[in-house]
């Protein structure tokens, strides 16, 4: 009679386990603007396919109205969980309530929202505050603190943009003799940093004073580099070059000599995501709001190291 009993459990456990469908998870993503946005939707695909997720991928082609759409069409199809990595900031207090309402629960990735935090598990990112103060310390060391400075933004109202370039300015007004002397948005493409490069350059004064460029991210500084080549100027000699992401590319110019330091942003985040919204899904509630993703920083020194690691 016991072993029956026991047989019975574990036979309702096995079922249990075996029968425990799949789960379908929204992710709404800002677009494909940047090789570090790519690298992070490879990522997010491959990790639930290892996981037995199924993923429901949206480009918003970083359209913000585009992308709320998307969301509210994964509410509609009564996903079991919404991750978003948000175009803006603003904007999402009634997408996020519909979404509550439904009990859907919602996680942020990557960027952030100025939504009330009770809409929402948890947001899992890096500093970007911290990345832009990095780069200009980095960068007041190099220049013993006397550096005229040109910045290409991201994308206006994203939250990377408004903390590195907030987090930047912090650190160099700690020094009386670094001065942002020109700023202009390149939506965080390499097109984008090019043209901002070429307006730089057709301006009177063009790169006189300059003494770096500071890119919110890779591919708006190699797009700049290469206006700055066709200029017949020296970019990561005549000029300094400080950017965030730490893509491929930006090794193989430091390696040319054309750029000097990157501060990593880890695009390999999507076991971080999972692992916050499967343990929600199983139950687990004791999350921070926010999950912190390590940062790190990288010059010409460690290029070849990390393009092994990123097997370039
Ligand atoms: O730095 C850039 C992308 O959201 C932090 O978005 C991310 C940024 C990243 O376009 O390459």
């Amino acid at each position: 009679m016991q072993i029956h009993r026991f047989a019975i459990a574990i036979m309702a456990a096995l079922l249990a386990a075996g029968a425990a469908r799949a789960e379908t998870i929204g992710f709404a993503q800002v677009g494909s603007e940047s090789d570090w946005r790519t690298a992070f939707s490879a990522d997010m695909k491959a990790e639930a396919a290892r996981r037995g997720i199924k993923l429901l991928f949206s480009d918003a082609d970083n359209d913000a109205a585009r992308q709320q759409e998307a969301v509210r069409g994964f509410i509609a199809a009564c996903v079991d969980a919404i991750v978003i990595a948000p175009v803006v900031v603003t904007g999402w207090t009634e997408t996020l309530q519909l979404a509550k309402a439904a009990g859907i629960p919602v996680f942020i990735a990557d960027r952030a929202v100025d939504a009330n935090p009770d809409l929402f598990v948890a947001r899992i990112a890096a500093d970007f505050n911290l990345e832009g103060r990095l780069a200009a310390a980095w960068l007041a060391q190099a220049t013993r603190g006397t550096c005229g400075v040109v910045e290409l933004r991201g994308t206006e109202g994203a939250e990377p943009t408004i903390q590195r370039r907030k987090g930047f300015l912090a650190v160099l007004s700690q020094f009386p003799s670094m001065r942002l002397l020109r700023s202009a948005s390149g939506g965080f493409t390499s097109e984008g940093g090019k043209r901002v490069m070429e307006g730089f350059l057709s301006t009177p004064e063009g790169l006189k004073d300059v003494c770096a460029v500071w890119s919110h991210n890779d591919n708006m500084l190699l797009g700049a580099i290469e206006a700055m080549h066709a200029a017949g100027l020296r970019p990561g000699r005549d000029q300094l070059t400080v950017s965030v992401d730490g893509v491929p590319d930006i090794f193989r110019a430091m390696q040319a000599g054309d750029a000097n330091m990157s501060v990593e942003l880890k695009a390999d985040i999507g076991k971080y995501i999972f692992d916050v919204v499967q343990g929600y899904l199983a139950g687990k509630r004791n999350f921070p709001k926010w999950v912190l993703i390590p940062s790190d920083l990288h010059t010409p020194a460690d290029a070849a190291s990390m393009l092994a690691r990123r097997g370039g």
